[in-house]
C-alpha cells in the first residue's frame, strides 16, 4: 500500500518534472542545465513511463533527432531560443555547426553514457499491457532501434582507442560522473588551458555554491580537453598519439554493454536479429573484466589508457558493472563485498544510498558533486543490478533509503552521505524521474 509520504513524494517528483519540460524535451534544471542533456534524457524517460509515455518517447526521439552522421549521441543538445538561458560552455564553444554531418540544433561534440537502450526497453515495457500505447511504442522503437544500434557502433568502432573493447573517454564530462577522483591521475598529466579565463565564463558559479561544484583548475582542463578534440574537428583518428586524457570507465562500459543486453530484446520485437547484440553484450562484459577488474579489490577501476595503469581510487562507477545481468558471480561477490565494506556501506550500516567515493579516502569531500556525495541514478543502477542478480533484500531496503532520502530532502540534484542534506541544483529532473520509477516498483515495497 502507498504510504501518504510516498504519494507525497509522487506529487512532487510528478511536479518538477513538469516544471522542467521544454516544448519538445525535460531540461536537467532550470538553472543550472538549461539544455537536453544525453544520459538525463534516458533517466527522464524512464520516470515519464510512468505518467506521460509519449512525452518518455518525445524526449528520446529529440535527443536522437539530435545525433550526428557518424552515430554519437552528443551530451548536449542546445535550446537556443532564450538566451537567458546560457551555459558554459555553450554552442558558440563547441561549433557543431562548422563540423560536417551534424544536425542542425546546435550540439556539443562529445558523448555521455549510453543509457537509452536501456530506457526505450523500459518505457516499452511500462506500455507494453495497453493495445493503443503498446503500437506507439512498437512504431518509437522501430524508429530509435538505426539509432541506438548506430551510436553503439560509434562507441565500439570509433572509440575502442586501445583495442581491448571496450570505448575510451576522451573527457570526464563523458563519464557523466564529472570531477570523480577516478580522473584525477589522468587529468593531472593534461595541461591547464593557458588562453581561456575560466572563472569569468563559468555560469554554472552564479546559480550554485562554489565548494559543491568541480573547481576552476578541473575546468581549466575540462576546457583545453574540449578545444583539443574541436581542432580536430571531433575526429577520433589517432586519438592516441594526439589526445591528451583516455580513460575506460567502468560504469560508461557497463552501460553500453546492458545496452545491448536491452538492444536485444528491441530487436525481437522490431523483427531485427538479436544475435549480434548478445555476442556484443558477451564481449564487453568479457572485456570490462579482463581490463578494468582488480581481484586484489574486488571491484572495477578506471583505466588511464595513455599509462596503461588502473587507478587505485574506489570510486562508485567500479560497482556499476553489477547492471550486467551475465557477470560472472566472482564479479557479483566482490562488489557486493565492496558494497558493504565501511568504503561504501549498504544502507542498514549507513541509513544512506551508496556516496559516489569512498568514505574512507582522504580526499573524500562530501559536498563536492562527484567526490563523495550520494547520487540518485547510481543507486537506481545499483538497484536493477541486485533484483537481477537474485538480492531482493538487498535491493529493497536501498529502494527505500533512496525514496526515504528524497522525500525528507527534495528533488536534488545530490546529496550530503551523512546528512543527507540536499546539494547542487533543486528540482532536478533524474532524481524526480527515479523515484517516479521505483515508486511504481511496489513489488519490491
Ligand atoms: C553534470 O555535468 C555537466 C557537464 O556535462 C556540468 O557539470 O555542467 C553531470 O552531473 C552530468 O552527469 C549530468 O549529465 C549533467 C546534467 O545533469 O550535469
Amino acid at each position: 500500500m502507498t504510504s501518504e509520504a510516498d504519494q507525497r513524494l509522487r506529487e512532487l517528483a510528478v511536479t518538477t518534472l513538469q516544471d522542467n519540460f521544454q516544448q519538445t524535451h525535460t531540461v536537467p534544471s532550470r538553472t543550472l542545465y538549461p539544455h537536453q542533456w544525453s544520459w538525463d534524457a534516458g533517466f527522464i524517460a524512464v520516470g515519464l513511463a510512468h505518467i506521460a509515455p509519449e512525452r518518455a518517447w518525445r524526449d528520446l526521439r529529440s535527443l536522437f533527432e539530435a545525433q550526428w552522421e557518424d552515430g554519437r549521441v552528443p551530451h548536449i543538445a542546445f535550446d537556443t531560443d532564450n538566451n537567458t538561458r546560457e551555459y558554459f560552455p555553450g554552442p558558440r564553444f563547441w561549433a557543431s555547426d562548422q563540423v560536417a554531418g551534424t544536425p542542425s540544433r546546435p550540439t556539443s561534440g562529445i558523448v555521455q553514457p549510453p543509457i537509452h537502450a536501456v530506457a526505450a526497453w523500459d518505457v516499452y515495457q511500462c506500455v507494453a499491457e495497453e493495445p493503443v500505447a503498446r503500437r506507439t511504442a512498437v512504431e518509437e522503437l522501430r524508429w530509435l532501434y538505426p539509432r541506438l544500434v548506430a551510436q553503439q557502433r560509434y562507441l565500439a568502432k570509433e572509440r575502442d582507442v586501445a583495442g581491448g573493447g571496450l570505448a575510451s573517454l576522451v573527457h570526464p564530462w563523458e563519464s557523466g560522473l564529472d570531477n570523480s577522483p577516478a580522473w584525477d591521475d589522468a587529468l593531472a598529466a593534461v595541461p591547464p588551458d593557458p588562453d581561456v579565463e575560466v572563472r569569468a565564463h563559468r555560469r554554472d558559479l552564479a546559480v550554485s555554491v562554489e565548494s559543491h561544484r568541480p573547481t576552476d583548475a578541473d575546468y581549466s582542463r575540462y576546457i583545453a580537453l574540449a578545444r583539443a578534440y574541436r581542432a580536430q574537428e571531433y575526429l577520433d583518428k589517432r586519438l592516441a598519439e594526439r589526445h591528451s586524457f583516455l580513460v575506460e570507465c567502468p560504469a560508461f562500459n557497463a552501460i553500453a554493454g546492458a545496452a545491448e543486453h536491452a538492444l536485444a530484446k528491441i530487436a525481437e520485437v522490431v523483427g531485427a536479429d538479436p544475435t549480434p547484440h548478445r555476442v556484443r553484450a558477451a564481449e564487453i562484459t568479457r572485456a570490462l573484466i579482463a581490463r578494468l577488474y582488480d581481484p586484489a579489490t574486488g571491484m572495477f577501476h578506471a583505466r588511464d589508457v595513455r599509462a596503461d595503469r588502473l587507478t587505485a581510487k574506489r570510486c562508485v562507477n567500479g560497482l556499476v558493472p553489477l547492471i550486467l545481468p551475465d557477470l560472472p558471480q566472482e564479479q557479483v561477490e566482490g562488489i557486493l563485498a565492496e558494497a558493504g565494506s565501511p568504503r561504501f556501506g549498504w544502507p542498514d550500516q549507513t541509513g544512506m544510498p551508496l556516496p559516489s567515493y569512498d568514505r574512507t579516502a582522504s580526499d573524500t569531500d562530501p559536498l563536492r558533486y562527484w567526490r563523495g556525495p550520494v547520487w540518485i541514478n547510481i543507486n537506481w543502477l545499483l538497484w536493477r543490478g541486485l533484483r537481477q542478480h537474485g538480492h531482493p533484500e538487498r535491493a529493497r531496503s536501498l529502494r527505500r533509503s533512496i525514496l526515504d532520502l528524497v522525500s525528507r530532502s527534495g528533488c536534488f540534484e545530490y546529496f550530503h552521505p551523512d546528512t543527507g542534506e540536499g546539494i547542487g541544483t533543486a528540482e532536478f529532473s533524474w532524481t524526480a524521474a527515479l523515484v517516479l520509477d521505483l515508486l511504481a516498483h511496489q513489488e519490491d515495497a
